[in-house]
């Protein structure tokens, strides 16, 4: 019998179609593709006990020159290698719990018709363009080279074997064509350069609709700050072309040309949801992604991928008569145990890696337990992960249900008390339904986690005040025995009503042991005089051997253990730290997927870094400039060696309020030629951004020129 204590109704009923990126189909998936499928997953499973009609859709991102050339060292055909890695995602993230209603392909059908006719509906309305451009070319290959698949000198350092378009060594980043003794990696031959017409898409048509949708609430503060930069240095046209040999699908009336893999690519997502259509007739494609549609529409991406889904996707969309995502949410990249995924350390490890040691619902609350609605970098740290989940899923969730079961089961034959013990602490625990929501709607995932684990708390209190093991021995004391651990059975159920999109298959075996589906709702009633099933142990602690073991185990899966070995370009993030250099830097201004493991950079790359405190002498607004303030910063107690530097912290301070503090400053970054003038540093400044930027502010007292040390 179920007993409700509230009436409150059900929100009104949603339709929500939730994406999360793509993963290339020529690479296994490891814990960083994870952190986002995790946490896209528990948002759907939320929205869906809620009630809401809820559609989660992936697929394989299959096209491109990185995947054909693969395919073509492992002498398979392209089809062949990505129907077996996704063949091979869908095991892992199944294994995961990951509930998609739909995993696809880009190589599909209803990817080429969706990409053919957007490309002609932006193409009618004169928003493509083509130019000849110039690009390296590989005599023997007969192919266009990308960036990556050029190696040669570096044109800043002379440091040889540095890649087409950045230099390990210095850190400069160049155009391919400017790389010394440049050769092909494909084939070792020396690119030459050719000239091909290549196909565009006009994204500077649709700046004044993107700064409007930018502002409609769809993106988190940190990205609306980024597209503002992105802004003021001026949209660019986006080469969406290819020229043959490309796997991938051929540019209607453009024979030879085939569409850059990142044109297809988020078409993929209405390709994905298109095929489910197809398979279920009660779904109606149209009502999701029509111009006028009510539907909610969410893609959940890595911040490396924020260009593409937050300018030419839109852009794309609008410009082919079709809706505009409701919101983009981007996070964080993960570290294990504080620094990059690394193969060597073992902390590069793979889905399947991790499955064949660890339960993946330890994962998924850990992750759960960290993450919040920000971008910031999520660091799984082993020791700290093993702990959490011990103390806090074994040690405080599962032990109310060990502590108070087996007296129900032996003494009162499975029946729960018909009435409630402690009235304040059961409305406590049922009443905090409504704020642990609204922490699940706004992605606050990890505070969610720490007010259920508070209640854990409260509960065991309780039991720990009660002791209904003395009271058991009282044979008058009976009622109230049955009372406590009823109450304590009753409020284990209501919490795992709340960890239930975080913690499916403990949810079931909870339901299973309950006789009860924890529906959302159930949270607001009791279980009264209601039979339950014999205890069973429902989570096993984390051994921290098998943690051991999965790191050990990756140390030694160097070699490819599955279809193909993931080789990804090197190149390094700034955005990533925490403390970011904020004048022009672009780092997040090229649209370009970066390699969320190799960021790491060594002592010396830090010690060439000229840190100084300088004094503020000056500071100004900079004529239509939305973000940047214009500063003018003295190196010595005399002015006389002055630097002038574009600082992207105009939201967060008035100029007038910057004059004659003191700062810190990179002194030696080579001057960069922007819009509005040189700058010749960097201010550095920490924070999420807007409001809540600060420049790094030494003591007053501090002297100007100054070494940091
Ligand atoms: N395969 C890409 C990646 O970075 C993600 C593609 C997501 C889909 O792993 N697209 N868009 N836009
Ligand atoms: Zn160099």
């Amino acid at each position: 019998m179920s007993t409700a204590i509230s009436s409150q109704t059900l929100p009104k009923k949603r339709k929500i179609l939730v994406t999360c990126a793509l993963p290339y189909a020529n690479g296994s998936i490891h814990l960083g593709h994870l952190l986002e499928h995790i946490q896209t997953d528990i948002w759907v499973r939320f929205q869906r006990m809620r009630g809401h009609e809820t559609y989660f859709v992936c697929a394989d991102d299959a096209h491109g020159t990185p995947i054909m050339l693969k395919a073509q060292e492992l002498g398979i055909t392209p089809e062949e290698m990505i129907n077996a890695v996704r063949e091979e995602h869908m095991n892992d993230f199944a294994d995961f719990h990951i509930s998609f209603d739909n995993y696809h392909s880009t190589h599909s059908d209803e990817n080429r018709e969706f990409a053919t006719e957007i490309y002609n509906r932006l193409h009618a309305s004169g928003h493509i363009k083509t130019r000849t451009i110039s690009q390296l070319f590989d005599p023997e290959k007969e192919m266009f080279l990308p960036d990556r698949f050029i190696k040669g000198t570096c044109p800043k350092c002379k440091s040889e074997d540095q890649n087409g378009d950045s230099c390990d060594d210095c850190g400069a980043t160049y155009s391919p064509t400017e790389v010394l003794n440049p050769r092909s990696v494909v084939s070792g031959a020396t690119p030459v350069l050719k000239d091909s017409e290549h196909y565009f898409f006009d994204l500077p048509a649709f700046e004044q609709m993107l700064k409007d949708w930018t502002r409609s609430g769809a993106l988190q503060e940190e990205m609306a700050n980024k597209l503002a930069e992105w802004f003021e240095q001026g949209l660019r046209q986006w080469d969406i072309s290819r020229d043959a040999p490309y796997f991938g699908f051929e540019i209607p009336n453009a024979p030879g040309k085939f569409f850059y893999v990142w044109l297809d690519a988020p078409i993929g997502y209405m390709g994905s949801f298109k095929n489910l259509c197809n398979k279920n007739s009660n779904i109606d494609f149209d009502s999701f992604w029509d111009e006028k549609s009510d539907a909610e529409l969410y893609h959940f991406i890595g911040k490396d991928i924020i260009y593409f889904h937050s300018l030419f996707w839109p852009a794309m969309l609008e410009g082919a008569g079709y809706r505009k995502p409701t919101a983009v949410y981007a996070h964080g990249f993960v570290t294990v145990n504080g620094a990059k995924m690394s193969k060597s350390k073992g902390t590069f490890i793979k889905g399947r890696t991790y499955l064949e040691h660890l339960n993946p619902e330890y994962l998924r609350y850990y992750y759960a337990a960290k993450l919040t609605h920000r971008i910031d970098d999520l660091d799984l740290n082993l020791e700290d992960f093993a702990q959490r989940v011990n103390s806090d899923l074994v040690g405080k969730v599962v032990n109310i249900a060990s502590r108070c079961a087996s007296f129900i089961t032996k003494r009162f034959d499975g029946m729960l008390s018909t009435t409630v013990d402690d009235k304040d602490l059961a409305d406590e625990v049922m009443n905090a339904g409504d704020s642990i929501a609204a922490l699940y709607e706004s992605r606050d995932f990890g505070r969610a986690m720490r007010e259920i684990m508070a209640l854990a708390d409260k509960v065991n209190e309780y039991i720990a005040v009660k002791e209904p093991w003395q009271l058991i021995k009282d044979e008058s004391k009976q009622q109230e025995v049955q009372d406590i651990c009823s109450l304590g059975i009753n409020m284990f159920r209501t919490l795992m009503i709340y960890l239930k999109p975080v913690l499916p298959v403990l949810a079931d075996s909870t339901a299973a042991f309950l006789n009860d589906e924890l529906v959302w709702e159930g949270h607001k009633s009791l279980l009264t005089g209601h039979k339950i099933n014999k205890f069973k142990a429902l989570l096993q602690r984390v051994d921290m051997d098998k943690v051991n073991a999965m790191t050990d185990a990756s140390k030694e899966n160097l070699a490819p253990s599955s279809i193909v070995e993931n080789k990804k370009s090197k190149k390094t993030d700034k955005a990533k730290n925490k403390t970011k250099a904020v004048d022009n830097s672009a780092a997040l201004a090229n649209p370009i997927a970066v390699d969320p493991i190799s960021d790491e950079i060594q002592f010396d790359d830090f010690a060439k870094i000229d840190l100084r405190i300088a004094k503020i002498i000056n500071a100004e607004h900079v004529e239509k400039a939305d973000k940047l303030l214009k500063l003018t910063l003295s190196l010595d107690d005399n002015d006389t060696e002055t630097r002038q530097v574009f600082a992207g912290i105009k939201s967060a301070y008035q100029p007038e309020d910057l004059i004659g503090k003191h700062t810190v400053m990179v002194a030696n970054l080579a001057p960069r030629k922007m819009r509005f003038g040189m700058s010749e540093g960097m201010v550095l400044a920490a924070g999420p951004g807007g409001q809540d930027l600060w420049i790094l502010n030494p003591d007053d007292g501090a002297k100007a020129g100054m070494r940091v040390k």
